[in-house]
């Protein structure tokens, strides 16, 4: 390891030991590893071509992998030899593992989703492509200049990026724009605009490193070709426009945005990834079989939400316009090959595109889109459109083009059934169904949490891992009061560990016998990070009231993101800030109350702080979270969830049981008939005089005296439209927060509470997810296990 490394350094990065940095030490770790990656990468490749079994393919806008290198290193078991090289060649390992930026090519729970799917369908050796693009800008980064949020464009690839293989030779033409010719019953489009796609890939190796699969990121390109032709014309200012388009194509990520801007940008973005991979797939396909009808026997396309649904009317079009099959027989042919899975009711985040723009962007996309139409139409005259009011609806252009559409939690896919596609449910009532999200067990546990991971392997030994209800075997250890105690103490020294971290990066000192309560992911109002922060303030107002009574001392964590342009979360992210600077420097509550919002919260964030946390908040308006895995990811990490019967919530309540977990607020029936009351929020003001007193500080300017008025909006809106019922769930969210420190005042029935948390969390390994889909909805096979039969 030691040479290979030196070599990588001489041979890969030009550089001598005496002369390298930490960058140079880094890139050749991570080659070296990625040399060891690639043999069982061609293994796998060769043995997916001999089986010649079904590929799985994952298209998605979003891939939040974050760093590799730890990844890696454990998943081909090389933790000791690593550490050992790099300790003898004089460096420090965790220097070197620290300096790989993340990944952030998504902005939460759908990316990050996306790249526990691909570790899992490694480890159970599923051959499978992730397809999605290659921002060489992903989710910006964020700073606060005087508690507001800044954005800063995030800059991952100025580096380079040591896991990839760029694929010269698989590039594709993609068209934009144009017109459409129509000659004996023959469509022809000829694109105004044609950029190249290029291939890169990353080698996804899975537990054990017995099996290798492909993520796909494809990057945008000018075509040469044209480019010349237009010059050679002399219409350079064509010429220039293709050039820049093609790079903006893939410059960045969309932050998930409530603003309409860039929306054509982020039509073709879809458009480019999706169309690219399709073709990818079909000349793999077709290199090997010639019958095209044959397809959906060797090809299953996950849709990652409506982004690539235009992924439909593609393939319909390549299935009429190139291979001639008739438009009747190719739209279920791309129906049997196609899945679709909703991951928001939200109905600002379901996509639609104005016809006019569609028609302009891809004409024969929109022609053959009103052919699905009609044939859909003939065949279910009641059928919900997909054209309406001049927009192309995304969601029901995927569920008609779709043999499959998931849910992502059982309330959610009720939910599916019963509001968004209700009427589509009608007409095809076994669509629809369900595949509860889940989290992989390498990164989430494994890699995040190595205290914790090392007291359970010592237990039960190392099976777990890839087969996680194995944790079970934990439950009979919550009266053993040895092991209680090393549970505790791993859970201490990840809240030492933290409490370090804080106060080097932020200044601010933490009492690691503190209860550590956590809320992190995207800032929305739905989410109500407000209500948690509103419920911060009234717990402060208790203690300044009463500062000799017996206080459990509590840090409160927010980490998150808002849209750059959503202004309302911006609010809240200055809101929490200004609280936060308050309570911290108030010396009556010195010991008992702290408020820290670490700025930049990504993956890596992610993996400090929640091996780290006591409580997860899971505090959802009920009805409005698709799932959740955050809330996965801490009870399996041995925190205790206060939370709604929202998303997965409701089924984690069910394996943890309901004695622990704190369960408060309204069910998502209550919610949408509190809605119908008349002012269903000055009400729940009046009838709570802890929350008026807090309304009425905000409102005074407690928190911002140099500015009084600053939360005026926030406040009115809570009186007037609290669209997301935080009023009315505030005070069963106060009572219960008190539950909880009642509960933390007994450390070892808490601690015994956190371990059945751990040990009942089996079922929420992404793997189990995933062997779902490959049942349900693909038909997909394992080759690694075929191969013990
Ligand atoms: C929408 C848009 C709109 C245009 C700009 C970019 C953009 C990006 C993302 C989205 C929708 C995001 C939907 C999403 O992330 N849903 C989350 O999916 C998780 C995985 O299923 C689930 O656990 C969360 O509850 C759900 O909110």
């Amino acid at each position: 390891m030691k040479t290979d490394i030196l070599n990588r350094l001489k041979y890969s990065l030009g550089k001598d030991a005496e002369n390298a940095s930490t960058y140079d030490w880094r890139i050749a770790v991570s080659l070296v590893l990625r040399d060891q990656m690639v043999e069982t990468w061609f293994q796998s490749t060769k043995e997916t071509y001999e089986a010649s079994p079904k590929r799985v393919y994952y298209l998605s806008m979003e891939f939040l992998i974050g760093r590799l290198i730890e990844d890696m290193i454990s998943n081909l078991r090389m933790e000791d030899t690593v550490k050992a090289a790099i300790a003898e060649l004089g460096q420090d390992y965790n220097t070197i593992v620290h300096d790989e930026p993340d990944a952030a090519l998504g902005n939460g729970g759908l990316g990050r989703l996306a790249a526990c799917f691909m570790d899992s369908l490694a480890t159970l050796g599923i051959p499978a492509f992730g397809y999605g693009i290659r921002y060489e800008h992903g989710l910006f980064e964020q700073s606060f200049a005087q508690g507001q949020q800044v954005e800063k464009p995030e800059t991952w690839l100025t580096q380079r990026h040591a896991w990839e293989f760029e694929r010269p030779e698989a590039r594709y033409r993609i068209g934009f724009g144009g017109h459409v010719e129509h000659h004996e019953g023959k469509a022809h489009w000829h694109p105004g605009e044609v950029v190249m796609a290029t291939a890169h890939d990353t080698p996804v190796v899975g537990w054990k490193g017995e099996w290798g699969n492909t993520l796909r990121l494809w990057s945008a390109e000018p075509a040469k070709e044209f480019d010349l032709e237009s010059f050679n014309r002399g219409d350079y200012l064509a010429a220039g426009r293709s050039e820049a388009l093609a790079r903006t194509i893939s410059r960045v990520l969309y932050p998930d945005d409530t603003t309409e801007s860039g929306k054509e940008l982020r039509l073709k973005q879809e458009y480019f990834f999706t169309a690219a991979s399709l073709m990818d797939l079909l000349r793999r396909y077709l290199k090997d079989h010639d019958d095209i009808r044959a397809l959906p026997d060797y090809v299953a396309i996950q849709l990652n939400d409506t982004h690539p649904a235009i992924a439909g009317p593609e393939l319909v079009r390549i299935l009429v316009d190139e291979h001639a099959i008739p438009m009747d027989e190719a739209i279920p042919l791309a129906r049997k090959c196609l899945a679709y899975t909703n991951h928001t009711l939200l109905p600002e985040a379901l996509e639609r595109w104005s016809e006019h723009l569609m028609g302009r962007i891809l004409p024969r996309h929109l022609e053959i889109i009103r052919a699905i139409e009609h044939a859909h139409q003939t065949e279910f005259p009641d059928s919900p459109r997909i054209l309406e009011h001049g927009d192309v609806r995304m969601g029901e252009l995927a569920f008609i083009m779709t043999h499959k559409v998931n849910g992502v939690s059982a309330l959610h896919t009720e939910l599916v059934k019963e509001t968004v596609f209700a009427d589509l449910h009608r007409i095809h009532p076994t669509r629809i169904i369900n595949q509860t999200n889940g989290i992989t067990p390498r990164r989430w546990l494994y890699g995040c949490n190595p205290s914790l991971r090392h007291l359970i392997t010592d237990t039960i030994g190392e099976d777990w891992v890839a087969d996680l209800e194995q944790l079970t075997a934990l439950k009979s250890k919550r009266d053993d009061a040895a092991f209680i105690e090393a549970f505790t103490a791993s859970k201490r020294e990840n809240k030492v560990n933290l409490s370090n971290w804080i106060s080097e990066t932020m200044g601010v000192t933490l009492d690691p016998d503190a209860m550590f309560d956590v809320q992190i992911k995207r800032i929305h109002e739905y989410k109500r990070q407000l209500m948690n922060l509103l419920e911060t303030v009234a717990l402060w107002n208790d203690m300044r009231d009463n500062p000799n009574a017996d206080w459990t001392p509590r840090v409160k964590i927010f980490g998150g993101k808002a849209a750059p342009g959503y202004f309302v979360a911006k609010d809240i992210i200055r809101l929490i800030n200004d609280v936060a600077h308050v309570i911290n420097t108030d010396p009556v509550t010195d010991d008992k109350l702290k408020i820290v919002y670490p700025p930049n919260y990504n993956v890596t964030m992610a993996e400090r702080l929640i091996p780290a946390a006591d409580l997860s908040e899971q505090i959802s308006t009920a009805g409005k979270e698709a799932s959740g895995t955050g809330n996965m990811k801490f009870a399996l990490n041995g925190a205790l969830t206060i939370g709604t019967l929202d998303g997965a919530n409701v089924e984690i309540r069910d394996h943890v049981g309901s004695e622990n977990f704190f369960l408060f607020g309204l069910t998502a029936q209550e919610v949408m008939e509190r809605r119908t009351h008349h002012g269903y929020s000055r009400a729940a003001i009046e009838a709570s005089p802890r929350l008026q007193r807090v309304l009425g500080q905000i409102a005074e300017g407690r928190f911002a005296p140099h500015d009084p008025s600053r939360y005026h909006g926030l406040v009115g809106m809570l009186y007037d439209h609290d669209y997301f019922l935080v009023t009315c769930d505030f005070d069963s969210y106060f009572d219960t927060q008190r539950r909880a420190d009642t509960a933390y005042r007994n450390p070892a029935n808490w601690a015994a509470m956190a371990l059945v948390n751990t040990a009942s969390m089996g079922w929420f390994s992404s793997d189990r997810t995933i062997k779902g889909y490959a049942r349900d909805i693909w038909g997909a096979k394992s080759v690694t296990q075929a191969k013990l039969e």
